[in-house]
């Protein structure tokens, strides 16, 4: 009779569940109505509107795309569908749309967790371990100490789960939605739910990274909200990192212990420093690399990289492998060729073609015919007036003939018998609207085919 009485209510709990999950399968605009309500707490506009009244959708949207940083349009832009279809957590963007039930903090430094089933995608043994080193990832800046139980219920109860699971959050199938958690509170706070209709990964960058997913509902269960900074792992679209490097970045630091402080036990070794977001206002930003895409325009720095369009007056920041995981980070060079709609990336000897967001081939700097004495360049660009690959070390610079495919002749030859005033090192480049960008450091030289016009900074390119 027991037995009855429990399955009722289960049965119950899944008619209560309102929305319908997310799925690929909807039109474009069922799929971002339904993010909406998910996410940002839009309400069903059933009012006759009369003029120009602003719809709820569109202020949602508008809202949406401020949040991530994308052109506010208030309207369902390809950009906008394209942020809303990648892989990310499931815990609303803007905290005031959560259930008020949930405090910003745990009342005590001492919590215990559970995991309560396994995913079959991995070994219990590394399901353990991802989960573990998520809580360590807090407990280490803060003096939380997490315990874990065996049975009865512990602050963390953490499952796999699929679909409609009994919390009115129905997971949605594969991508979508990866995991959801609850805030500080009794019961059902705290809990962390994973969709295990994800492929869940201990070490590899395909699928989803146990681990990295798991550490960023914890920040949720442990009070935080979504971060608006693309290099915080409590920004809410999912994005691989290298899991055996991974240090908690400075803004999580900064809110988790804002809310619980810092950890009093001096660590043996020290810490290593949390990574910050490079910021397009620091006078002494030294550009990693530099490079056209398709109308766009890419400033490579780190983890990061700023794009550029020409119409829209913001330049958005985002992680290199958010585009493109394959990729490394800290790059050397980078060039597009137009003519076959290709971009160049350069790490030591290695190079990446790129078409687009796919990775097309891999290269060697010795297939563009460089000695083999140079083991890294410090930057390139194509020049379209006479469709020459310029690769640039130190103060001099090779010129690659792309039809004949070899070096041309007599160089290295200085970088200033081409470009005259240019003393320094140049350490990035790219072309645009027929102009040669050549940066050395914090400054950026304006060449007109080999007439210096004037010198910026970074400035002119990134706003701050
Ligand atoms: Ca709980
Ligand atoms: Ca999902
Ligand atoms: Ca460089
Ligand atoms: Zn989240
Ligand atoms: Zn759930």
């Amino acid at each position: 009779m027991k037995t009855y009485y429990q399955l009722c209510i289960l049965v119950a709990l899944v008619f209560r569940v309102r929305s319908v999950p997310l799925s690929t399968d909807m039109s474009d605009e069922e799929f971002a109505k339904n993010y909406l309500k998910e996410l940002y707490d839009m309400q069903e506009d059933n009012t006759p509107s009369f003029g120009r009244k602003v719809s709820e959708m569109s202020l949602k949207l508008s809202e949406m795309q401020e949040f991530f940083g994308l052109k506010v349009t208030g309207t369902l832009d390809a950009e906008t569908l394209e942020m809303m279809k990648q892989p990310r957590c499931g815990v609303p963007d803007v905290a005031a749309y959560r259930a008020e039930s949930f405090s910003n903090k745990w009342p005590t430094n001492k919590l215990t967790y559970r995991i309560e089933n396994y995913t079959p995608d991995m070994s219990v043994a590394e399901v353990d371990d991802s989960i573990k080193r998520a809580l360590q990832v807090w407990a280490r800046v803060t003096p939380l100490k997490f315990k874990r139980i065996y049975s009865g219920v512990a602050d963390i109860m953490i499952s796999f789960v699929v679909g409609d699971h009994g919390d009115g959050s129905p997971f949605d199938g594969p991508d979508g939605f990866l995991a959801h958690a609850f805030g500080p509170a009794d019961g059902i706070g705290g809990d962390t739910h994973f969709d295990d209709a994800e492929t869940f990964t201990f070490k590899s960058s395909n699928g989803y990274n146990l681990f990295l997913v798991a550490a960023h509902e914890f920040g949720h269960a442990l009070g935080l909200d979504h971060s608006t900074d693309p290099g915080a792992l409590m920004y809410a679209r999912y994005t691989y990192r290298d899991v055996d490097s991974f240090v908690l970045p400075r803004d999580d630091v900064r809110k988790i212990q804002a809310l619980y402080g810092s950890n009093p036990d001096i660590p043996d070794k020290p810490e290593p420093t949390p990574p910050s977001t490079p910021n397009a206002c620091d006078p002494s930003l030294v550009l990693d690399a530099v490079t056209t895409l398709r109308g766009e325009t890419y400033f490579f720095k780190n983890k990061f990289f700023w794009r550029h369009h020409p119409q829209i007056p913001q330049n958005e920041q985002f992680l290199i492998k958010s585009f493109w995981p394959e990729l490394p980070d800290d790059i050397d060079a980078a060039f597009e060729d137009p003519s076959a709609d290709l971009v160049y990336i350069f790490k030591g000897q290695k190079v990446w073609a790129l078409s687009g967001y796919d990775v097309v081939n891999r290269k060697s700097l010795g297939s563009f015919r460089l000695p083999a004495k140079v083991k890294n360049i410090d930057a390139a660009v194509y020049d379209e007036s006479t469709g020459k690959m310029l690769f640039f070390v130190g103060k001099s610079y090779y010129s690659y003939d792309t039809n004949n495919k070899k070096m041309d002749k007599g160089y290295p030859k200085q970088v200033e018998e081409r470009f005259p005033g240019m003393t320094g090192k140049v350490t990035a480049a790219f072309q645009n609207n027929g102009f040669t960008y050549l940066f050395s450091g914090p400054r950026v030289f304006e060449f007109n085919e080999s007439t210096l016009r004037r010198v910026l900074g970074n400035k002119h390119f990134l706003q701050c």
